[in-house]
């Protein structure tokens, strides 16, 4: 590696306790940073949050980060979207046990963009972020910095969760057994970095709003309770070529949405981030939404912004954000054959290709070639018959796939079969013009990707986002072969 290490942090998995409510403290596990070489300013620790550490780094900066396992499990860190080797991106193969130490060492490769690092533990991924563990990995670059977007204190990481506590001000995980390991994990109390009912103050100016769904299964359907439209200029690779306008946005778990907001004339009012309704997806009765007190769909407020005194001087948002290489169809080695990956139900547990997560195999049609560009295809069939892997029970679900190691491009989405008033319900606040990590495809729906292995050949994970898919074995290998 040819640049020189500039930031080492030691990362320390632990339990703590937190006054996050009034009365008792909740018992929480949480990344502490400590940095031991390079510029504090890197890392930012939320106060009194589980969530966390922030880091700020810069596109071609080596760092370094010692992982130091407190927990009373064995776990692993995972930089969600960035490029890196196998070693590095934090593969399960790698969980490390508790008391000892896992050392990365990366250049960052990404452009600018707000990515993300959570432990990825087999079949412990969903508690282990639910108790807390993940924190932001913002990226910058020339490109960037030329824009003159607003930052500092007006640069805002805004991290979406919901969890559930007991009377004693503590969490709970898995509270309906089974149906929360098919449906996944939804908790009745949003949080906004860590904080529930969030409010924060804002001054009159713009702002640059960096969101991330970092709840283990839920889906948000971002608006101003207002009606303000959304102004987005970014998505989970970074900044679009040009900003796009939305009535809402559609965010699923792992995915980010960056929005520039305009407070500048708004003194005295309060801006409410809210998620509005949407139908349930799995339509088969009490059995399925019974006993979840707050089912997707069901909206509420997120976050309120109480605008204050005049801050910085508004400069106007560019046309241009940035420039983005599309690839080209006619490049992809596999073009009129997509690698394809039918999401549904077998037997108990969501699966792809009929397979669900091994540790170690890899099979024949999930190996690739490094620097092909290739067409993957998933196709989502729970819901048209497909998934009736439990009887009475019409299963279907939206998986958000996320495709480890690397970024990709969204070239096509087809809705395929089944409720189709329910895609078109969330379908709008899809924004696929950038590059992505991780895309939701709903019930019935086929998403095609563009995808150029090009960094590094070894193994890693494909898997669904919605963190009790993955744990429950919606997860594959897939090899990169040089
Ligand atoms: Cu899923």
């Amino acid at each position: 590696m040819s640049a020189s290490v500039s930031l080492v942090v030691n990362l320390t998995a632990r339990p703590v306790t937190l006054p996050i409510f009034s009365g008792a403290e909740t018992s929480v596990w949480r990344y502490d940073a400590l940095v031991q070489d390079g510029n504090a300013e890197s890392i930012q620790v939320l106060k009194n949050s589980y969530l966390g550490p922030i880091f700020r780094v810069r596109k071609g900066q080596r760092i370094q980060v010692r992982l130091k396992n407190e927990l009373p499990d064995s776990t692993i860190i995972h930089w969600h979207g960035l490029r890196l080797s196998e070693e590095m991106d934090g593969h399960p193969r790698y969980t490390i046990a508790p008391g000892a130490n896992y050392d990365y060492d990366f250049q960052v490769l990404n452009r600018a963009g707000m990515y993300w690092f959570h432990p990825h533990t087999h079949q412990l991924t969903g508690p282990q972020v639910y108790y807390g563990m993940a924190g932001v990995f913002i990226v910058s670059d020339d490109e960037e910095a030329a824009l003159s977007l607003p930052a500092g204190e007006y640069d805002l990481p805004l991290v979406i969760q919901d969890r559930t506590f007991d009377s004693q001000n503590q969490m709970v995980y898995l509270t309906n057994g089974m149906m929360d390991q098919m449906i996944g994990f939804l908790g009745d109390t949003i949080l906004v970095n860590g904080m529930p009912k969030a409010t924060m103050d804002v001054k009159a100016s713009a702002y640059r709003l960096r969101l991330l769904n970092g709840s283990n299964s839920r889906i948000y359907k971002l608006a101003w309770m207002d009606g303000t439209p959304l102004k987005v200029i970014a998505t989970d690779g970074g900044l679009l070529e040009a900003p796009v306008t939305r009535d809402y946005l559609t965010l699923a778990p792992g995915e980010r949405v960056e929005l520039w907001a305009d407070f500048s004339s708004r003194t005295g009012s309060e801006m409410r981030l809210v998620s509005l309704p949407f139908s349930e997806f799995s339509t088969s009765g009490g059995m399925m939404g019974g006993g979840l007190s707050l089912p997707n769909g069901v909206p509420f407020d997120i976050l309120s912004l109480k605008v204050g005194e005049k801050g910085a001087d508004v400069s106007p948002l560019p046309t241009h954000l940035s420039t983005i290489e599309r690839h080209r169809l006619e490049e992809a080695v596999n073009q009129n054959n997509p690698r394809s990956f039918t999401l549904a139900m077998q037997g108990m547990v969501h699966s792809i290709n009929g397979r669900v997560f091994e540790m170690d195999a890899v099979a024949r049609d999930e190996v690739v070639r490094l620097g092909d560009l290739e067409i993957w295809e998933f196709a989502n069939l729970e819901g048209s018959g497909g998934g009736m892997g439990m009887g009475m029970m019409n299963m279907e679900m939206p998986h958000p796939m996320h495709i480890h190691g690397l970024v990709f491009q969204v070239l096509s989405r087809q809705f395929m079969q089944g409720n189709e008033s329910v895609y078109h319900e969330l379908s709008a606040g899809f924004v696929d013009d950038g590059w992505k990590d991780t895309v939701l495809v709903m019930p019935g729906e086929k998403v095609q990707v563009l995808v150029r292995f090009e960094d590094y050949a070894g193994t890693f994970v494909y898997h669904c986002h919605n963190l009790e898919h993955g744990d429950a074995g919606m997860m594959r290998n897939y090899r990169i072969k040089s």
